[in-house]
Formats: C-alpha cells, sequence, structure tokens
C-alpha cells in the first residue's frame, strides 16, 4: 500500500533536518519505516521540492550504484538515480568538509545533453545520440544515514546521497570517445586508490543514461537539453578528511583536483 503523503513529508523532513543539522541519523527501515522504491521516490521528490522552493534550481540528474565496485562497497545491487541542484555544484575545487557529515568522494564521467531524452523505450544508442559533451567529474557524497549505512529504498529517499560534485570546464564533444575504454586513475594524496574505466559503469555510461531517462519517464519526467548527467561512480568512493587531495585522471577528458579544507 502507498504511505500517506504526510509521512512522505514527515520522512523528507527528516532527512533535510539531518542535512542541516550535519548530523547522520538511523535509517529509516529503523526510525519509520521499510519504504517501498515508489514511495522512496516521492520522498526524493518532496525533499527536491522544498529546495526548490527554497530558491536551488534543478541543473540535471546523477546515477548510482551503477558500478560492481560500488554495489559491493555498499551492500546495494541496483542502480538508483536522484537529482542535481545548482546548490550540488562546485564552482571551485574545495569541498567546505565542515558543511559535511562525513564525506567520500569518488571518480564519474559527467555527460551533458544537447537534446531532450524522453522514456520508456530509450535505447543506450539513442541516449549516446543526445549527449553533447562529456567532462571529467569527482562526487562527493554525504549520506544522511549513519556510517553510510543504507537499504534500496532509504538512499533513494536521501537523493542518492547527494551533497557535491565538481565536474571539469574543458567539455570534450562525445562523438570523439570511447565511453566504455576510457580509463580513469583515481587518487588519494598522490596514491593510487583505484583504476577503472567507462565500462565499469553497467558495462557502457550511455546504459546507465538510457535507464536514467526510462526510468524518469516513469514517473512522467525528462531529461532536458544542456543537463548535466553524472553516470555513477567507476570505483569505490574514499573517505577524506581536511587536508586531503583528491585526483581523478581521465584519459581523453584530462583531470581534476578537490582540496579538503576545514571550513564551512
Ligand atoms: C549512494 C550514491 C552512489 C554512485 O556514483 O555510485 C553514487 C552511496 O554510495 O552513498 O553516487
Ligand atoms: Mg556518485
Amino acid at each position: 500500500m502507498a504511505m500517506s503523503q504526510a509521512e512522505i513529508e514527515r520522512i523528507a523532513d527528516y532527512l533535510l533536518q539531518a542535512e542541516a543539522d550535519r548530523r547522520e541519523v538511523p535509517a529509516l527501515a529503523e526510525t519509520h519505516a521499510v519504504l517501498e522504491m515508489a514511495d522512496a521516490y516521492r520522498v526524493q521528490g518532496v525533499l527536491i521540492g522544498r529546495k526548490e522552493s527554497a530558491g536551488d534550481r534543478l541543473v540535471g540528474w546523477k546515477l548510482g550504484l551503477t558500478s560492481r565496485a560500488k554495489q559491493k562497497a555498499m551492500g546495494v545491487f541496483a542502480p538508483v538515480y536522484g537529482a542535481l541542484l545548482a546548490s550540488n555544484l562546485l564552482s571551485q575545487p574545495e569541498v567546505p568538509y565542515r558543511k559535511l557529515i562525513h564525506p567520500r568522494v569518488e571518480p564519474e564521467i559527467a555527460l551533458v545533453l544537447g537534446e531532450d531524452l524522453t522514456g520508456p523505450g530509450i535505447t543506450p544508442a539513442q541516449a549516446l545520440a543526445a549527449v553533447r559533451w562529456a567532462l571529467p567529474a569527482l562526487e562527493v557524497i554525504d549520506s544522511r544515514y549513519q556510517s553510510f549505512k543504507f537499504t534500496m529504498p532509504d538512499v533513494v529517499a536521501d537523493n542518492a546521497s547527494t551533497a557535491l560534485a565538481l565536474v571539469g570546464t574543458k567539455p570534450v564533444p562525445v562523438e570523439a570517445l570511447d565511453l566504455p575504454t576510457l580509463g580513469a586513475v583515481f587518487l588519494k594524496n598522490g596514491q593510487v586508490e583505484a583504476t577503472a574505466a567507462g565500462a565499469a559503469v553497467l558495462g557502457d555510461p550511455a546504459v546507465a543514461l538510457a535507464l536514467l531517462a526510462n526510468e524518469l519517464g516513469q514517473r512522467g519526467l525528462s531529461l532536458k537539453a544542456g543537463q548535466v548527467i553524472l553516470s555513477g561512480a567507476l570505483t569505490a568512493a574514499t573517505p577524506v578528511e581536511p587536508g586531503d587531495l583528491i585526483e581523478a585522471r581521465f584519459a581523453s577528458l584530462g583531470s581534476l583536483s578537490l582540496c579538503i579544507l576545514d571550513t564551512e
């Protein structure tokens, strides 16, 4: 049975409050209820709607748990998605650590759409044809749940742990790339944490994009030209602390680095 709107809104408030207080909270199964997936996306929708009413703006979407490395690390074995708002995008390569709860950073391939994309029925080839640019990205995730422990509906309600993201500034036309074989080296303080290629993401980031368009289509939503899509981490995320320097070096896309600062 679908959850009442009042309960959906209570859960959205619980998660927004945790974010505002910079406090990790018990997962929903312990405090509220075991959510069905449709209800988890309703919570996410309310939470994003609250932020938009407060002046924030949708700039794109993100996929999560699209690589085996991430699925194994988090114990959730299916992809999810969340909304990206203007407030999630870093304008400088610096993470204000004291705004966050227990951030982790992960390397991703970002895609910028040149055309709208509306599911259902979108194939990976159609999805790729709608993409104009690819960019390197470092996503800073920050689950609002204790110890980053969650079920699939929990993480969906929490907008897929979205906090901040740094997206590169030199877009590369996607036609010039072969996304599955695009290599990435992920470093923390100069040490290699992990290496991967685009195929880590469901075999091809275009598969992730098609999945997103089709899932949104089921909710009557479309992807729009100009939106930025984070296709999902290629490797497991690494926990960060003030003073850390995180870097991702991508074949063809260039490099990005991010300093973790002890600031708000
Ligand atoms: C969920 C978010 C996953 C990704 O790229 O896999 C994600 C989490 O791991 O907390 O953003
Ligand atoms: Mg991610």
